[in-house]
């Protein structure tokens, strides 16, 4: 039996006998002029979730502007022990602080303080969530009780968050508590399947596994899956399939990870998800303002298709758009660069400051009417924003103007004019076992250390601006070029990868990249001269060209053509630069590798199934491929 130890003696020549006291209260000197409240907030089902209030002291009828997270609403409410609401709130609420807003970040159930369970990107209640509860459901009950309990408040509430907190925004105005007043999504997840966070044109992004790890182990703090092999293409290479790798990780066992696999076409349970036909179906007459970065390396999709939706379906008088430069989630930071590229201003504080505030306080104070155009989208090439009345100014079906098709042709050449030759093309060997990096090698992960300057997440976060010219001389990579420009070329839309190919295999992906090459010098940045740099490009899974529900063999040695949409441009080719596209069947280990013939699933992929396949990029009369080019006449 064990004995209890004996008490320490008391230490000799020292006055106590412990140097932690039992309670300890910080003296902020000139104390804060902020009130923090932490309360549980019951939800209809008994649920009570984690909500922070940062108040201003002494504040009276003032809007609350909510933010919902799966992100640690602790950490994001900021610095407790801070002597202003300003230094304690993080940087990209500054605008809101300094005008007096009441500010409330909230757990989602499951997640940190908050009870409940967590459900990686909790569907609508209906077929896909057999409960009664959803986002819907807790942003209306936090709104009420919010509006009931909290006197300093004028009864007014605004939702704003970017990501997963701009989907939980998104969320809430399928059924908007009377008291919403204005809502700001911004990168909000809407298609995780079409180009969001988990796929782009059904191939799988293996890099946010490391994500669903970190979120998903543990309903507090996570961090990424553990590794051994610092250079992710290689550790995604040497796994196998993905499949392989998840399996081999046992991340098989995180049920979201498992619902994914289960479902790697666009089936009814991504289809239920789509955010953009929900709320296109269930529309809001909440004003609300769409943001999205032009550069955005994990929701390029939600914003701009949300928004398209409830256009189409009549309801662009309540609904805006913002397209800024910024990569993922960056309009919550600092706006003056992207990578190399650098802009007129801060436009992440231009956007908050002259767009969302006056907005907000239209809406949640009655303030005077904001000057905001319909859309508003930064120009990439000229660095200033622009502001139309509709959006997109040029693309495929229902723009005043057309697209203009940029052919490939001999010799590497890209031009306005219709290729002539009557049977050509180019072939390149494709080889999953040589994948392009999407990334120069090494590839780190880029959740691990999420948000933080770590060095995974900086490579990550600007990878869509990377000089393309670290993949330009392989072999498995076509490029095409058009010469030196004597004018500008203004695009201002949606361009659309028009691509008719050949492949040996049965299956295989289809990488497009439309580029603005920098001229061999440019005196006043020498680091530009001869830049590759990416204006817009996607992937898309071959198995898919005919239906992204019902996947089909590509019939092996058969032309076959692959439309589809890139993201937006707003962008100048200037004069002394020249029009590149580069086409390739890899961009690893951002997207699993297909294995280039046809299985059932690709997750299931075995290693005898990846094989080198021949492809070939068709030129010639009907089978010209082109990208359609958003290309508008002057400023
Ligand atoms: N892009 C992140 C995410 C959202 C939803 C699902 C998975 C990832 C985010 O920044 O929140």
């Amino acid at each position: 039996m064990a004995t209890a130890a004996p008490a320490d003696p008391p230490p000799q020549g020292l006055v106590g006998t412990n140097d932690i006291p039992k309670t300890f209260e910080d003296v902020i000197p000139g104390g804060q002029d902020f009130v923090k409240r932490v309360v549980m907030i019951p939800m209809r089902d008994g649920v009570k979730l984690q909500t922070i209030i940062m108040l201003p002291k002494g504040a009276h009828d003032a809007p609350i502007l909510l933010t919902r997270t799966p992100y640690n609403a602790e950490e994001r409410a900021g610095n407790e022990k801070a002597s202003t609401m300003l230094s304690a709130l993080t940087h990209s609420d500054a605008v809101y602080v300094k005008a007096g807003y009441i500010r409330v970040y909230q757990d989602v159930r499951g997640k940190y303080g908050s009870e409940g369970r967590y459900v990686m990107m909790r569907p609508v209640r209906g077929p896909l969530n057999p409960t009664k509860v959803d986002h819907v459901t807790d942003a209306w009950d936090t709104i009420d009780w919010l509006v009931k309990h909290v006197p300093e408040s004028n009864g007014n509430v605004g939702m704003i968050g970017s990501s997963y907190e701009g989907f939980t925004v998104a969320m809430a105005l399928l059924d908007p508590h009377p008291a919403l007043k204005a809502a700001v999504p911004e990168s909000p997840v809407i298609d995780a399947y079409m180009g969001d966070d988990w796929f782009h044109y059904g191939a799988f992004r293996n890099m946010m596994l490391g994500y669903v790890h970190m979120q998903t182990v543990q309903q507090g703090p996570g961090v990424v899956t553990p590794s051994d092999t610092f250079d992710k293409y290689d550790e995604y290479l040497r796994a196998g399939s993905t499949g392989d790798y998840i399996r081999s990780r046992g991340l098989d066992k995180l049920p979201f990870v498992s619902r994914m696999m289960e479902h790697p076409a666009y089936d009814a349970f991504w289809q239920g998800q789509d955010l953009a036909r929900l709320l296109a179906a269930h529309p809001s007459s909440v004003p609300t303002l769409w943001e999205q970065g032009l550069y955005d390396q994990e929701d390029m999709w939600g914003a701009n298709h949300a928004w398209l939706a409830l256009k189409a379906a009549g309801h662009a008088s309540n609904n805006w758009l913002v397209l800024g430069p910024w990569s993922h989630s960056q309009v919550n930071g600092i706006g003056y660069t992207l990578g190399p590229l650098k802009w007129s201003g801060d436009t992440a504080l231009e956007y908050n400051r002259d767009m969302v505030l006056p907005f907000l306080n239209q809406y949640l104070r009655g303030g005077a009417t904001a000057k905001l155009a319909h859309v508003s989208v930064y120009n990439t090439g000229e660095s200033h924003w622009d502001h139309f009345p509709d959006w997109p100014v040029a693309c495929d079906k229902g723009c005043a103007v057309g697209l203009k098709p940029l052919y490939l042709g001999k010799d590497r050449s890209l031009s306005f004019t219709a290729p002539t030759e009557a049977q050509a093309g180019d072939s390149y060997v494709s080889d999953p076992a040589r994948p392009v990096p999407f990334l120069p090698r090494p590839v780190l992960d880029p959740f691990f250390g999420y948000g933080s300057t770590y060095a995974g997440y900086l490579p990550w976060s600007k990878w869509l601006v990377t000089d393309q010219r670290f993949v330009d001389g392989r072999t498995d990579v076509l490029v095409y070029e058009t010469p030196v420009l004597k004018s500008p070329v203004r695009v201002q839309g949606t361009p659309v990868a028009d691509m008719h190919m050949i492949t040996t295999g049965t299956d295989g992906d289809v990488i497009v990249k439309l580029i603005d090459v920098y001229p061999p010098q440019v005196p006043s940045d020498p680091t530009m001269g001869g830049y590759e740099l990416p204006i817009a490009l996607d992937i898309f899974r071959g198995r898919y060209r005919e239906s992204f529900e019902h996947p089909a063999a590509i019939p092996a040695n058969q032309p076959q053509r692959y439309r589809f949409e890139l993201p937006n441009v707003n962008h100048v080719f200037q004069p002394g630069h020249r029009i590149m596209v580069q086409v390739q069947s890899t961009l690893f280990p951002l997207y699993d590798r297909n294995p280039q013939i046809f299985v059932p699933n690709i997750f299931n992929a075995k290693a005898e199934d990846y094989r080198p396949a021949t492809v070939t990029v068709l030129r010639s009369g009907d089978q010209a491929s082109a990208i359609g080019l958003p290309v508008v006449d002057g400023p």
